[in-house]
Order: C-alpha cells, then sequence, then structure tokens
C-alpha cells in the first residue's frame, strides 16, 4: 500500500490494555536510546521531505522548519524543540509512546503541549504506519506550530474537543481537525500550498495533493467539512483550501456551538462528493482511487 495517512488508528481508543504509568500518558523521550539505525530512518524520510516541500509547503511551513533545531544528521531532542517552539509561540513538546485517549490528547494541546511519538517507524515501513510516529508528529506538525495562527488554532482545537464529545459532535470536530491541521492545503499567489502535517509527513501524498489531477480541490467551508467523512487509509479524495491561513485564525476564534445545530442530523457527504454549492478550484478525475476500489461481483 502507498504512504497515506499516518492516522490509521485517528479516534480510535489508544493503547488498549497497557495503563500508562503516568495520568496523562507522558514519558521520557529517552533520546539516548535511539539506535544509529533509527537516526538513519530519521536522515532518509528528513532528506527525501526536504527535497520535495519548496514550492509545495506553504511559506510557513518551510519557515518554520529553518528556525527550529531540525537536521537530517539525528531525530530532535524534544527539549531542545520545545526551547525554541516555546519562545516563539509557548508550545512545548512532550513524549508519549503513541495514540492517547481523544481526552487526554485534547487536555495536551488545550495547555500548549503537542504530544508526539517518541518511537520512529522501522525502514520496511518508511511508506506506511499506523501510529503518529517522532517524524509525522515532530517533521509534520512542529513547524507549523512554529506558526502564530496554527498554534493559537491548534490550541482551540484541544479546548473545543471536550466541549463536542459533550455534545455528542466529536466525529464532526474531528473532520474539521482532519481537512486542516492534517490535510490542509492552502492558498499562495494562487498556487495551492501544503500546510497539513499528514500531508507534509508523506512523500507520495505531497507530491498526489498539489499536482495530481485526480483529486478535488475545494474551497474550505466550516459546515461542509463537518459533513464530509475522510479516508484514514489511503489519500485523501478532496483536500479543501484556505484562501489565507489567517482563516485558521478566525476558526479558532468561533464558537462551534451554533455550527454543530447546524450540521447535526443531516446528511453526510462521501469523500469524493462535489456539491452544486462548493466552490471547485480543481474538479478531480477520481482516476486514484476508481483503480483501487473493488471492481463490482
Ligand atoms: N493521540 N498521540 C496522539 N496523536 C493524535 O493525533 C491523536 C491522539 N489521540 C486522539 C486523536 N488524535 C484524535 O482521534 C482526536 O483528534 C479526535
Ligand atoms: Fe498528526
Amino acid at each position: 500500500m502507498p504512504q497515506t495517512s499516518t492516522h490509521e488508528k485517528h479516534g480510535l481508543a489508544a493503547g488498549t490494555g497497557q495503563a500508562p504509568e503516568r495520568p496523562d500518558w507522558t514519558i521520557p523521550q529517552g533520546w539516548s536510546d535511539y539506535t544509529a539505525e533509527e537516526h538513519g530512518v530519521w536522515r532518509t524520510l528528513f532528506e527525501r521531505q526536504t527535497r520535495l516541500l519548496p514550492g509545495r509547503a506553504c511559506q510557513a511551513f518551510i519557515q518554520g522548519m529553518r528556525d527550529l533545531p531540525i537536521g537530517p544528521e539525528q531525530i530532535p531532542d524534544f527539549e531542545q524543540l520545545s526551547e525554541v517552539l516555546g519562545r516563539r509561540t509557548g508550545w512545548q513538546i512532550v513524549a508519549v509512546p503513541g495514540l492517547v485517549p481523544d481526552d487526554v490528547f485534547f487536555e495536551h494541546l488545550a495547555n500548549r503541549r503537542f504530544p508526539a511519538g517518541n518511537f520512529i517507524r522501522k525502514p520496511h515501513e518508511l511508506d506506511y504506519l499506523e501510529e503518529p510516529d517522532v517524524f509525522h508528529d515532530v517533521f509534520g506538525h512542529v513547524p507549523m506550530l512554529m506558526n502564530p495562527l496554527m498554534a493559537d488554532y491548534i490550541q482551540a482545537y484541544g479546548e473545543g474537543g471536550l466541549r463536542a464529545k459533550q455534545l455528542g459532535m466529536l466525529e464532526q470536530l474531528a473532520r474539521v481537525y482532519w481537512y486542516t491541521v492534517e490535510f490542509g492545503l492552502v492558498r499562495e499567489q494562487g498556487e495551492f500550498r501544503i500546510y497539513g502535517a499528514g500531508i507534509a509527513s508523506s512523500a507520495t501524498e505531497t507530491r498526489f495533493s498539489v499536482e495530481d489531477t485526480s483529486p478535488n480541490r475545494l474551497r474550505f467551508d466550516l459546515q461542509r467539512v463537518m459533513r464530509t467523512r475522510y479516508r484514514i487509509d489511503d489519500f485523501q479524495e478532496t483536500y479543501f483550501v484556505l484562501d489565507d491561513l489567517d482563516e485558521l485564525l478566525e476558526l479558532a476564534r468561533i464558537d462551534f456551538a451554533s455550527h454543530y445545530e447546524a450540521v447535526r442530523g443531516r446528511d453526510v457527504f462521501e469523500p469524493g462528493d462535489v456539491l452544486p454549492s462548493d466552490t471547485v478550484f480543481t474538479r478531480g478525475t477520481g482516476v486514484y482511487h476508481a483503480g483501487r476500489r473493488q471492481p463490482d461481483s
């Protein structure tokens, strides 16, 4: 299977059966325990992505990366990252063993702590993994956390998470996170640029998301996105595009409650749907996913 999302298990209960030592699920990063092979995996992934991202990732991503103590030589040390990040936007990186339960995740984000997996994928799974590892979490997410707009937006997501759960609208909120923080595109000088971490940490989806003729690229619309299912096991069929990263600030400030009520109980859209009400930047051919569907028997 080609590289896709690194969040295969998003939304599922994490860490089944293993009780965490600390209630917030954090663990020491254990930096000195990384092996030469693990640092080597980081280097391979790092070099591949840093070649691909100029001209495909948005300016904020490139700039954030430049300003961080991240390089090809070794897996970054979370304390060093947190020092630079903290000075810029007040965020910290904390180590976790993998996916953590939703409420634990939200509590961290609401307090400007980004939980990052401390492990790295194996050499034979460079393009596919089930849980977010240190490459996805650090390379994919941390550069955008250097940006004040994203910094506020993800905190607001954490704060909104618990409320969404109480309102029974966690699925709707998770779709917004998915189509922004993980798989978001933004227009810059009339071109599509990546800001989503799930794309930025994937070599194949980096190209697919901005260059391929198969996916739809639609103007981001909050209620539309709340009603749209997503793919967790393959490239997205549709990307939602912001006009500007400033839109994240609006999203961070508005109260989602009235939007939940507006979409509650209404039809849900499939990942590839294009609606008459959509602003369509590119209408996808759908060829990629058509070729991957099981033929009717
Ligand atoms: N845990 N470590 C980690 N990383 C995530 O991105 C994550 C998580 N737990 C739950 C979760 N994401 C999502 O299901 C929520 O955003 C809804
Ligand atoms: Fe992620």
